[in-house]
C-alpha cells in the first residue's frame, strides 16, 4: 500500500525547545510508521536571519541528533539537510517568478521577524516561497503546520494552483494541512503573547532540549505570571495558561484535573512541578543525545543524512526537470 507522504522541517537556528519538541517533533515521532516521512534540518531558512558560521554548522549537526534522540526512526524516515539537496534553491527561484509581492508582504511572520531586524534581508520576504518549494518537489500530502505556519501553507497551495494553471499540467500536488491531536503552541516564559523560540536574545525564555534539571527548574520558577495566586486556566493569566498547557502536554492530564490537583497551591510548588514533568520528559532525550554526540557516532551521523540526502535528491530532481520542462527550458543533453 502507498504510503501518504508528509514533509517537515526545523530551523538549526539554535538549539532546538520544548515548543518544537511538544509542537513538532513528538508528534513527527508518532506518525512516522504510517506516512512515508520525510524530515529536514532547513539550513537555508535559517541564514534568513543572520547566523553565525561555527554556530549554525553545529547547530545542523546537533538538529540530527535531537531528531534522533526524540525518537526519530533513521530507517524508516528520509532525515537529510535542506542545503544538500540544491533543487529546493532552484525550484524556489521558479517559484519566485510567479510569487506576488503583495502576497508576501501580507505574511505575519514576516511582519514579526522583520521587525526585529534593523536591515530585513530580501530572503527572509522569500521565506514562504522557499517554504512552498520543499514542499512541492516531493509530491507531500500532508505538511504538519501549527497556526504560524498555517499562512505559509496557503501560500504555498496558491502557488501550486497558479503554476499548474499556467502550464495547463497538474505539475504540483496540492498539500493539505495536517492536522495533530497534540501539538499545543507553547509560549515563551517570558512573554506567554509570544511564542516560545529557539532564537529568543533572553534564554530564560526558552527551555533547550539540552537544558539541565536544575536550569528547567530555575527558568520554570522565573516564567511570568500574575498576582492573582489560582491556578486557572484563562485567558485573563496566559503565563499560567502556558505552564497548563505545557504540564498537560506532557502528563496528558485535563485542563480542569490541574486545576484540580493545584487548588489552594501557590503558583511557586506549581511552577516547580511543571518544571520536574518537563525535566523528567526529556531526561531520556538528553541521555540519547549525549551518547549521539561523540566522535564514535560521527560516521553513523553523517551516514543518516547522506542517505537522506540521497533519497531526497532522487525524488527533487525529477520534479525538477518536469518543473523546467513545463516552463520551457532546453533540457541538459
Ligand atoms: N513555541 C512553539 N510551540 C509549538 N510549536 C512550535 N514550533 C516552533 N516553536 C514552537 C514548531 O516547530 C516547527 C519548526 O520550527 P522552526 O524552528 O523551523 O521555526 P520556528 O517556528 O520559527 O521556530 P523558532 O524556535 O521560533 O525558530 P526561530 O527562533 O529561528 O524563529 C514548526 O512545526 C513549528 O510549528
Amino acid at each position: 500500500m502507498n504510503k501518504k507522504t508528509i514533509l517537515s522541517g526545523i530551523q538549526p537556528s539554535g538549539i532546538l525547545t520544548l515548543g518544537n519538541y511538544l509542537g513538532a517533533l513528538r508528534n513527527w515521532v508518532t506518525i512516522q510508521h504510517e506516512y512515508d516521512c520525510k524530515f529536514f534540518i532547513a539550513d537555508l531558512h535559517s541564514i534568513t536571519v543572520r547566523q553565525d558560521p561555527k554556530v549554525l554548522r553545529e547547530n545542523t549537526k546537533r538538529a540530527v541528533m535531537q531528531y534522533i534522540a526524540c525518537g526519530l526512526d533513521p530507517q524508516i524516515n528520509t532525515i537529510f539537510v535542506q542545503s544538500h539537496v540544491h533543487e529546493h534553491a532552484e525550484l524556489a527561484w521558479i517559484l519566485n517568478c510567479s510569487t506576488y509581492m503583495g502576497e508576501l508582504s501580507r505574511m505575519t511572520q514576516f511582519k514579526d521577524k522583520s521587525q526585529k531586524q534593523e536591515n530585513v534581508g530580501v530572503g527572509l520576504f522569500d521565506y514562504p516561497v522557499l517554504m512552498a518549494a520543499d514542499i512541492l518537489l516531493y509530491d507531500s500530502d500532508f505538511v504538519p503546520v501549527g497556526e504560524d505556519q498555517r499562512q505559509h501553507l496557503e501560500i504555498t497551495r496558491d502557488l501550486a494552483k497558479r503554476f499548474n494553471s499556467t502550464y495547463g499540467e497538474e505539475i504540483f500536488k496540492i498539500p493539505e494541512a495536517f492536522i495533530s491531536e497534540t501539538g499545543a503552541r507553547i509560549m515563551s516564559l517570558q512573554d506567554p503573547t509570544k511564542k516560545m523560540s529557539k532564537s529568543d536574545p533572553n534564554p530564560n525564555g526558552y527551555i533547550s532540549l539540552l537544558d539541565s534539571r536544575d536550569v528547567i527548574i530555575k527558568k520554570f520558577k522565573k516564567a511570568v505570571t500574575d498576582s492573582e495566586n489560582i491556578v486557572r486556566y484563562s485567558d485573563e493569566q496566559l503565563g499560567i495558561q502556558n505552564l497548563i498547557n505545557i504540564y498537560s502536554s506532557i502528563t496528558q492530564k485535563s485542563t480542569s484535573e490541574i486545576e484540580r490537583e493545584f487548588e489552594g497551591v501557590g503558583y511557586g510548588k506549581f511552577k516547580v512541578a511543571v518544571g520536574e514533568v518537563v525535566a523528567d520528559a526529556l531526561e531520556e532525550i538528553q541521555k540519547k543525545f549525549y551518547e549521539l554526540n561523540s566522535p564514535e557516532y560521527d560516521s553513523f551521523l553523517t551516514e543518516i543524512y547522506e542517505k537522506g540526502a540521497k533519497t531526497a535528491h532522487g525524488i527533487a530532481k525529477s520534479k525538477l526537470e518536469q518543473v523546467y520542462n513545463a516552463v520551457g527550458f532546453v533540457s541538459k543533453a
